[in-house]
């Protein structure tokens, strides 16, 4: 097996996932900010040219991030990072789209529409304004989501959702979003998170 992984929110949504699994996997360094991933020869492994890519031994190719990290669940379950029982993978399984939808969706939009990396794929200033209003109100429904005290974004365990959040909430950092102080919920998970051992220790 190898992955094709790099500095990239989705990349890490991967590297952390292996991480807390504690799997090792060789790993093929690609970065976006340098053109690697639409170079002809990476748009043969991924037509979309995107990391993270994980190549199984038999050659075939399996493109994004979710569905690298179940490929992996399914040959490491332990620790499960998609629930346990079938309630629980479903609560997962809804949260993490829930995710990648309310949470992921707006600010990377924010990224795709301002950051220097996509400028010449067309960029719509007036819609990354729009994801910037649109972020912090879905932050706010989220806080008002995890307000019953759940320690996790699906319930009492971590899990691929908080991955998701987790990655977003970088992306967030990247285009100088705050989390605003007001969303107590939010920022205590964050700060629950930021201290397992997968995940990469902020710049001091
Ligand atoms: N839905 C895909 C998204 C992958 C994606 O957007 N990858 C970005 C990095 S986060 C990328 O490789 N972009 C390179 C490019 O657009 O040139 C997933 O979850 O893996």
């Amino acid at each position: 097996m190898k992955l094709y992984n790099g500095m990239a929110p989705n990349s890490l949504r991967v590297t952390i996932f292996l991480t807390e699994k504690g799997i090792e996997i060789p790993v093929e360094e690609t970065a976006p900010l340098n053109g690697d991933t639409r170079t002809e020869g990476f748009l043969q492994i991924n037509s979309l040219g995107e990391i993270p890519v994980l190549e199984l031994d038999s050659g075939e190719i399996i493109t994004e991030s979710i569905a690298i990290c179940r490929y992996l669940e399914e040959l490491h379950p332990e620790p499960p990072l998609f629930g346990s029982t079938a309630v629980e993978r479903a609560r997962v399984e809804m949260w993490n789209r829930r995710i990648e939808f309310h949470i992921f969706g707006p600010i990377g939009d924010v990224g795709r529409h301002e950051f220097e990396l996509f400028k010449s794929r067309g960029q719509v200033a007036e819609y990354a304004a729009f994801c910037r209003e649109v972020f912090p109100q879905k932050l706010a429904w989220l806080d008002s989501e995890i307000s019953d005290g759940r320690p996790f974004i699906a319930g009492d365990n971590f899990s691929v959702a908080d991955i998701t959040a987790a990655a977003a909430m970088m992306v967030a950092e990247f285009a100088q979003v705050k989390i605003p102080d007001d969303l107590g919920f939010v920022q205590k998970w964050m700060r629950t998170v930021q201290t397992r051992p997968s995940f990469p220790k902020p710049p001091s």
